[in-house]
C-alpha cells in the first residue's frame, strides 16, 4: 500500500480543520485527509468529515467547554473508523484555545492508540491576548496531549504572527506557516525522492522518539546548502535541547537542481551540529513542479526515549519552530490576496522582517 494510503492527515476542531484543509489543498486533496469538528461548518471545507457529538452540540461547536468536547467524541469516534482502515500513521493538527481543539484531540489520540495507529500532533497555542484562561487550559491539555501522542509539536499563535498588526492576516500568515512546515513533512513521506522515508520507517523512528523540537528553513539562490544549514544552526528551539539527541529527521525538498554537494553540506552539517551519534534519518524529495530552484530542509530532534511499541503512547514534547525562510510558498496553490498584499506569505516575510526563532 502506497504512503497515501497508510498516512492519515486528521484535522480537529474549527481551525485544525481549516489548517487541515490547506495542507490538503497543497496536493490538490490527494492526501487522506479526514476532518472533525463539533461544529457542522468545518464540513463544507471539502475533505472527509465527522460531525463529532451531533447529537449533543448540534452541530453548533463546544463553546470553548473541552469536556462537552471529550464526550462528544466518545459519542461519535466510531465515526473516524472506516478513515482509519489500513493507516499506519496519523499526523492530527489542531488549534488549542477552544474546547473541540483540545478536548477532541486526547479523545482521538486514545481512540488511535487502542487501534494501535501511532500518532503526530501539531498544534498552536492561542495568542497572549486572548486571555490567561485560555492560556492556561491551552497548557494543561498540551501536557496531556503530549502524553497521549507519539511525538506532538506546539507553537504559539504569537510566534507565528509575531510583528503582524492586522487581525486577518495574522490569522492567515499563522495558517500558511503552519501548514507549509506540515506540508513539507508530508512530501518526504509522499514525494518520490532519491533517498525516500516511507510511512514505515517514520512510524520506526517515532515509534522510539523521545523529547523532539522542529524546524523548515526554505533559501533559493547561490550557497543556498550552507545558507540553510546557518540558519538550522541558529534556530533558537533547535538548540534548546535538555537532553542529549537521540534521533534526527532530516528532509531536504528541492526540485531538479538539487546537487549530490548540497546534499551533503546539509546532511553533514545538521548531524555535526545536532549529534554526530545519533541516528540519523535522511531523506529528499525532487519534485521541480513545487520547488524549482528553491531549497527546503526540515529538521526534527528527538531526545532519549526509550522502546515503546508502535502506537503505544510516550511522552515526547516539542516546540514547533517554523523557522526563517527567505522565499515563499508552494507554486501550485493559489495566494490569499488582501489590499493587494499576498497574506499568504506571513508578515515578516512580507516586510523584510528577520524573526528570532
Ligand atoms: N489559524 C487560525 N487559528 C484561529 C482562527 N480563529 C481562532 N484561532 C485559534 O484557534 C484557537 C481555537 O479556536 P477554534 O478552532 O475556533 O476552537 P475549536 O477547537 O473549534 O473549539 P470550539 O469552537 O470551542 O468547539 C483559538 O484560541 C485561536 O488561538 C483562525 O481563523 N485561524
Ligand atoms: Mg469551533
Amino acid at each position: 500500500m502506497s504512503s497515501s494510503r497508510t498516512m492519515v492527515l486528521i484535522g480537529v476542531g474549527t481551525s485544525g480543520c481549516r489548517l487541515a484543509h490547506r495542507v490538503s489543498a497543497s496536493f490538490d486533496s490527494a492526501i487522506r485527509c479526514l476532518n472533525c469538528d463539533t461544529d457542522a461548518v468545518s464540513g463544507q471545507l471539502g475533505q472527509d468529515f465527522v460531525l463529532l457529538g451531533g447529537n449533543r452540540l448540534a452541530g453548533r461547536g463546544a463553546g470553548g467547554d473541552i469536556v462537552a468536547a471529550r464526550m462528544a467524541v466518545e459519542e461519535s469516534v466510531g465515526g473516524i473508523d472506516p478513515n482509519l482502515e489500513g493507516a499506519r500513521l496519523a499526523v492530527i493538527v489542531t488549534s488549542l484555545g477552544g474546547g473541540t481543539g483540545g478536548g477532541a484531540t486526547l479523545e482521538i489520540l486514545k481512540h488511535l492508540a487502542s487501534r494501535g495507529i501511532p500518532s503526530i500532533v501539531f498544534a498552536t497555542l492561542p495568542f497572549a491576548f486572548e486571555g490567561e484562561d485560555r492560556q492556561r487550559n491551552s497548557r494543561g491539555i498540551m501536557r496531556m496531549i503530549e502524553d497521549a501522542a507519539n511525538a506532538s509539536f506546539f507553537v504559539s499563535m504569537d510566534r507565528l504572527t509575531k510583528t503582524t498588526d492586522n487581525m486577518k492576516a495574522a490569522f492567515a500568515a499563522a495558517e500558511a506557516t503552519l501548514a507549509e512546515s506540515i506540508t513539507f513533512f508530508w512530501r518526504l513521506v509522499e514525494s518520490p525522492g532519491y533517498l525516500r522515508l516511507d510511512a514505515e520507517r517514520l512510524r520506526h523512528v517515532l515509534s522510539r522518539a523521545g523529547r523532539g523540537r522542529f524546524a523548515a528553513v526554505t533559501i533559493q539562490g547561490d550557497g543556498r546548502a550552507d545558507e540553510a544549514v546557518d540558519l538550522l544552526l541558529r534556530s533558537e528551539n533547535l538548540a534548546g535541547g535538555t537532553a542529549a539527541t537521540r534521533s534526527i529527521l532530516c528532509g531536504i525538498l528541492a526540485g531538479d537542481d538539487l546537487r549530490l554537494t548540497e546534499v551533503g553540506i546539509v546532511a553533514n552539517g545538521v548531524r555535526k551540529a545536532f549529534g554526530e551519534t545519533a541516528q540519523f534519518e535522511l531523506a529528499t524529495v525532487n519534485d521541480e513542479y513545487a520547488f524549482a530552484g528553491r531549497l527546503s530542509v526540515v529538521v526534527m530532534l528527538f531526545e532519549a526515549g526509550g522502546d515503546t511499541e508502535p502506537g503505544k503512547p510516550k511522552k515526547v514534547t516539542s516546540v514547533l519552530a517554523p523557522g526563517a525562510q527567505n522565499r515563499g510558498r508552494f507554486h501550485n496553490s493559489e495566494s490569499t490576496l488582501w489590499h493587494g498584499e499576498n497574506v499568504d506569505e506571513p508578515t515578516y516575510l512580507r516586510k523584510n522582517i528577520t524573526l528570532d526563532f
